[in-house]
């Protein structure tokens, strides 16, 4: 099984981290192509980086049809571009913050997440909503770090890691998500420190994908899902209107 993660922004060392992260959990007959686009903004963390991360993205699922990928994760927690990038791929497509939230689903009664700025907060609740997941969403917190000051400082895992204490205790929940690729690779560290379920949205979407891909099922392509019709596209996005 080929899967290709997606960091749709463009920096690479944080789709180094999501690539360990991703290899971490794979089965020994998944291989994991982790890439980045090459135009677009370093980090997400607004609508308009989110908006225009989208064609950058949607230019490595055109990349991956061509390589033959057999599935694709979009490894950023505003799951942005997650339908478009359906009606080009062939194979299923998953966002880290519908399969995060999901998993945590299974995990008890609710999850709460805890993202980086207040900002994305409200695209978190409008994912929760999107994916029918309001009722396990008990909050949505913010640790108030930048993505691209994401790393493994100490400071920052204490900050993050308060951030967890705090919100179980105001949400009352059992799970906690964390909203963003780059706190991928300190789940594991969270999770012993509090004694919860710290759900990873970058390795629960690569095993989905994985399922999906096994059990021979990939997006519905007869209606809303299928390909987009070719027509001319103007501009620095003439490229994008071959449509299939
Ligand atoms: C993210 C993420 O996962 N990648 C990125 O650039 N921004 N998420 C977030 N909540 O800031």
């Amino acid at each position: 099984v080929l899967i290709t993660v997606i960091n749709p922004n463009t920096t690479w060392d944080m789709a180094g981290s999501i690539e360990r992260s991703a290899r971490a959990v794979a089965g020994p007959d998944t291989v994991v192509r982790a890439v980045c686009p090459t135009m677009g903004p370093a980090s997400i963390e607004s609508h308009y980086d989110e908006a225009l991360a989208v064609p950058g993205l949607l230019a490595e699922i055109a990349t991956g049809e061509q390589l033959g990928s057999d599935g694709y994760v979009i490894a950023c927690f505003g799951d942005p571009g997650l339908d478009a990038a359906r009606e080009l791929a062939s194979g299923p497509v998953v966002g880290i913050a519908e399969a995060a939230m999901h998993a945590a689903s299974f995990l008890g009664r609710g999850f709460s997440v805890v993202t980086t700025l207040s900002r994305t907060r409200g695209r978190a609740w409008d994912l929760a909503d999107r994916y029918g997941m309001r009722r396990f969403c008990l909050g949505v917190h913010a640790c108030d770090i930048p993505v691209l000051e994401l790393d493994s400082d100490p400071y920052v895992v204490k900050t993050i890691t308060e951030a967890c204490r705090a919100a179980l205790e105001s949400d009352g929940s059992d799970a906690i998500v964390l909203g963003c690729a780059g706190m991928s690779t300190l789940c594991a560290r969270i999770g012993e420190e509090l004694g919860v379920p710290v759900v990873d949205g970058v390795q629960a979407a690569v095993l989905t994908v994985q399922s999906l891909v096994t059990m021979g099922l990939r997006t519905g392509s007869a209606g809303e899902f299928a390909a987009p019709l070719a027509k001319p596209y103007a501009g620095i996005l003439r490229d994008f209107g071959t449509g299939r």
